[in-house]
């Protein structure tokens, strides 16, 4: 069955929002979030686990979806809904195996060509960007912009397709023009960490 994604796709990161995932998973949930991504480039494993298992805990009772970043290991661990995979991370036909077809996954790309390798995998929807400059991911590929990403939502068909990288309140309706399902945000949403819940609530609003 096709996955119905939110329009805004949120991303934890502990640097720039300064909180926790599991107080950033809050702050989400109050703005109305049905679907968060837990992303932790810093920390070990070991070391974020207990804070990754109280927020999926949080999702669960409230209804949320609960995606873990890079690390099927984790999902699992914490007993969350799916993972999502860089092109770098474990093979989605392994992560397939490991989380059964109940499980949600997703797969970043950066080009038209990583697209459709990735829609000939079992994936429930793919990523693509970073759309626009973004400082969030200092190693990103190269930004891909508008018109690739036209081009990526026809390449999709059935698949939803989540854009991702330098998306503000100001170029969402032009990604949502270019045919994403689904706007990824990272900065946008968390750089002013008191204001989450309120910004999150106003984007999901806007782009409906
Ligand atoms: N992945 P912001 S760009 C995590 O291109 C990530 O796959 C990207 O953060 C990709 O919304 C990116 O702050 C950073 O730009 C997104």
């Amino acid at each position: 069955m096709t996955l119905k994604l939110p329009k805004i796709y949120p991303i934890t990161d502990r640097e720039i929002s300064g909180l926790s995932h599991t107080e950033q998973v809050r702050r989400l949930i109050a703005g109305g979030a049905t679907l968060i991504q837990l992303r932790e480039k810093r920390q070990q494993a070991g070391d974020w686990f207990n804070d990754a298992l109280t927020a999926a805990r949080i999702c669960r009772e409230a209804g949320v979806l609960c995606i873990v970043n890079d690390l099927v290991d984790m999902a699992i661990a914490i007993g969350a809904d799916g993972v999502h995979l860089g092109q770098d991370d474990m093979h989605v036909a392994a992560a397939r195996r490991l989380l059964g077809c109940g499980k949600i996954i997703g797969l970043s790309t950066h080009s038209i060509e990583q697209l459709e390798a990735a829609l000939r995998e079992e994936i429930d929807y793919a990523a693509i960007g970073p759309i626009f400059a973004t400082s969030t991911k200092s190693d990103h590929e190269p930004v891909i912009g508008l018109k690739t990403l036209l081009n990526a939502a026809q390449t999709s068909g059935n698949v939803p397709l989540v854009a991702i990288g330098g998306l503000t309140a100001e170029n969402l309706p032009a990604i949502f023009e270019a045919g994403a399902s689904s706007a990824a945000m990272i900065g946008a949403i968390l750089s002013d960490p008191e204001r989450i819940a309120v910004i999150y609530r106003k984007l999901g609003q806007n782009a409906l």
